[in-house]
């Protein structure tokens, strides 16, 4: 290498460090959004327009998943084989109303395969009930205060106060996340609820895809181009989706009517969970953000730069090329959400949760409602939805395409799960 390259290769290694050390600073001003085009849900690859719902279903649906796949989110194995222990149950939960279950499910036929905990409430009744599947952050023990609920003992991430130490949940964790799991609310309805902690499925850090299901699956996967590869929010996707294939074999809960849902990282889950697999009936994003609900061109608030450097995990290397250059990612978010349709979908905002855009997270739903049309739903129910509109806590949810803009932070409230369990009773039931 003559002197004057290796001059200008030491030039271009210091100017990315430069640019790598400066901080991020998000953009908030509606005028300073970059120009862009869309990319048309209704329109092939091959630039003919989509007028048919078995034109959607047939070439544009696979289409667009494989884009997602190669670009986005990345591609996981085949469908695993799954099997089952039941590890506690107890008859008298929640007030005595109901049936709570821990079952681990194993991404394998034996019991010796890398495993999740599904802790399963449902109410007491001889029928199978419609049921809500969400993964937590913190642990299943996290969403009540039962002591009788196993203490999960994964990794999971410090939270600088007395419910982790040394990276496993302590007994202080019990419960601290009941707020956001409103189980007798969801067991008075009728409904059952299912939920595991993210973490035994894929633990949420960047370690090369080694642990979790990345390393335990890395026979299945080693064919997919290194750049295509399922990143974690792939993987938690999948997850889910072997949760499915449990649950449609348990008695108490109908497979049949099960809702995805999730909050933030784990909405930005759901909603990949639910476009891939199309047995979940319904699709609640709750505060999900970019890499979520949030169109990616829009560049505001949180980027796809800033979530690539900062949770580099998430998504597949592909994904990388379109830091500071989204337009030319050949997919945008509102076609994730398209990938639902003709499903229910849900999508909550929240007024102080701009780093996930909530008018990004509208828009998209606004620019994926012609493909719900084109199936034959009633879309948002309503004509006319445009942002001006949307006023803060006045839900949409007359419709197949559902949405609210909820007053506060980024968080799960009893308000959001309000309006879920009224969109639930409309799809589900
Ligand atoms: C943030 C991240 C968001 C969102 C959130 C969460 O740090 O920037 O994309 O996913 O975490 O999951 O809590």
């Amino acid at each position: 290498m003559s002197i004057r390259v290796s001059l200008l290769l030491i030039a271009c290694l210091f100017l990315q460090a430069q640019l790598h050390a400066q901080k991020f600073v998000a953009n908030y001003d509606e005028s300073k959004i970059p120009e862009f085009t869309l990319p048309n849900p209704l329109v092939t690859e091959a630039g003919e327009a989509v007028t048919t719902a078995k034109q959607w279903q047939e070439t544009r649906r696979p289409e667009i998943v494989d884009l997602f796949q190669k670009h986005v989110y990345g591609r996981s194995p085949a469908a695993c084989k799954i099997s089952h222990k039941v590890v506690s149950t107890k008859d008298d939960a929640v007030s005595g109303k109901a049936i709570r279950r821990e079952v681990d499910v194993f991404f394998g036929d034996t019991t010796d395969a890398h495993s999740m905990r599904l802790l399963i409430y449902t109410p007491k009744t001889d029928k199978p009930v419609a049921a809500f599947l969400g993964l937590n952050f913190q642990g299943n023990h996290s969403i009540e205060s039962d002591p009788a609920i196993s203490l999960g003992d994964r990794w999971v991430r410090d939270r600088r106060n007395e419910t982790v130490k040394d990276n496993r949940a302590t007994e202080k964790a019990r419960g601290v996340a009941s707020s956001r799991w409103p189980v007798e609310k969801i067991i008075d309805r009728g409904y059952g609820l299912v939920t595991i902690y993210y973490g035994d499925i894929d633990p949420d850090f960047d370690d090369g895809f080694k642990n979790g299901i990345h390393g335990a699956m890395a026979d299945q996967t080693k064919d997919i181009p290194a750049a295509e590869k399922w990143g974690s929010i792939a993987a938690w996707s999948y997850g889910l989706s072997r949760a499915l294939d449990y649950l449609e074999n348990d008695a108490k809960v109908d497979g049949d009517r099960v809702a995805v849902f999730g909050h933030s990282r784990l909405g930005k889950t759901s909603l990949w969970a639910g476009a891939s697999d199309e047995r979940f009936k319904m699709v609640i994003s709750n505060n999900s953000g970019c890499g979520g609900a949030a169109l990616s061109r829009r560049a505001i608030g949180e980027t796809v730069g800033r979530i690539n450097t900062s949770f580099p995990h998430w998504f597949n290397a592909n994904f990388k090329q379109y830091n500071q250059n989204e337009n030319a990612c050949p997919v945008d978010q509102h076609e994730l959400i398209a990938l639902i349709a003709p499903r229910a979908v849900y999508v909550a905002s929240a007024t102080g949760d701009q780093w996930a855009d909530p008018k990004g997270e509208l828009l998209a739903e606004i620019h994926a409602e012609p493909v719900f049309r084109l199936l034959g739903t009633d879309g948002f129910g309503v004509d006319g939805v445009a942002t001006s509109k949307v006023a803060p806590d006045q839900p949409i949810k007359g419709g197949t395409i559902g949405y609210h803009l909820r007053t506060g932070g980024h968080d799960v409230t009893d308000f959001d799960w309000q309006q879920y369990l009224d969109f639930a009773d409309r799809h589900l039931q």
